[in-house]
């Protein structure tokens, strides 16, 4: 029997962000009223679909374009209140990952720690690099600064979701010229995939080797492109040569998992699935910039997979992975 989905990469936007987000929401105002407060019709819309848990993140770009130190310090604590009180109302059909101000990575670790042992959130959720001070100022993850932020990931034992965002413009000459591009429809891959692949060639996961990293959209082209990174890297090595003490395949089988969200192709869902084993596959969606429907509907037409490892992507990695115990655990027809 089928069991019920879990989605893992599924936005809201505070009331204050939403001005924001409407960069990505540019002729699509219904997105805005999901993004906001509609629980109702998602909760009608995850009925629909098979889908039990719904964990919620804040919406790209959130806390990590807030160039004031302490507004995303004080942001973020609203913000993870605000999901807290829609988890509150509905626990067994929400969830929650934190946002974290890590342009203070002290701070990051200590609202993290909050949300995870007082709101009894599942992970983290961070929309790419954190700008700082001016727009131009970004920070990667893989710098020095954030390596105690990820011994306490580490020793939470939750996942730190890297979720995509548009490069700074003034590092993209590359897009300029074709809007088309940028954001999900090209940019936030490669910019997403860029940022993990520097995680996984800072030595991060040998100093923290129970750190666990989620990319959407099937991996960010990554499964692509791993056989050629590490050919490459053993036939011209660099100069300095890499940190690191095993091959970066390494690293992307062993730290990472990778979900579907916005990306419902079987093809690449396949080819991700050979690169990291079904047991780091994850269902999702992307709401509210795809439709659960949509997402569903692929997802529960799959006839690639057998029903144990359908089930393992649906719900079971998920439940594993952030310790999920949600109660009264039902089961599909279909
Ligand atoms: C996403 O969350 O993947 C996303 C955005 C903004 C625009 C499109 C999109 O955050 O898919
Ligand atoms: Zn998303």
């Amino acid at each position: 029997m089928r069991v019920q989905k879990i989605a893992l990469e599924e936005h809201m936007a505070l009331p204050e962000n939403v001005e924001k987000a409407a960069k990505y929401l540019r002729g699509r105002p219904e997105l805005r009223d999901r993004m906001l407060d509609n629980r109702d019709q998602l909760l009608a819309d995850m009925d629909a679909a098979g889908i039990e848990l719904t964990v919620l993140s804040l919406q790209a770009d959130g806390i990590q374009e807030i160039l004031d130190r302490q507004n995303a310090i004080d942001t973020a604590r609203r913000a993870n209140d605000f999901l807290a009180e829609k988890v509150a109302k509905h626990p067994t059909r929400f969830q929650a990952f934190a946002a974290v101000p890590l342009q203070d990575p002290e701070a990051a670790s200590r609202e993290l720690i909050r949300c995870v042992k007082e709101l009894g959130f599942k992970g983290v959720l961070v929309n790419g690099y954190t700008q700082m001070g001016t727009p131009d100022t970004i920070s990667y993850y893989d710098q020095s600064e954030f390596w105690d932020f990820f011994a306490t990931v580490e020793s939470l034992e939750v996942p730190f979701y890297l979720h995509a965002r548009d490069p700074v413009p003034a590092s993209a000459r590359n897009l300029q010229g074709h809007p088309w591009l940028w954001q999900s429809r090209w940019a936030f891959g490669v910019e997403t995939a860029t940022h993990a692949l520097r995680m996984m060639a800072s030595g991060l996961f040998d100093k923290y080797p129970k750190l666990t990293v989620i990319l959407g959209h099937l991996g960010e082209m990554l499964p692509n492109f791993m056989w050629r990174i590490d050919h490459r890297i053993r036939a011209w090595p660099s100069d300095p040569p890499i940190p690191i003490q095993r091959r970066m395949t390494d690293y992307f089988q062993n730290n990472f998992y990778i979900t579907t969200a916005g990306n419902f192709s079987t093809t690449t869902l396949m080819n991700a699935i050979q690169w990291m084993g079904v047991d780091r596959l994850m269902f999702s969606v992307d709401y509210p910039f795809e439709k659960i429907s949509q997402a569903a509907e692929w997802f529960d037409g799959l006839e690639v997979v057998g029903e144990a490892d359908w089930n393992k992507m649906a719900r079971t990695n998920a439940e594993k992975l952030l310790k999920l115990n949600v109660p009264g655990r039902k089961t599909a027809s279909a």
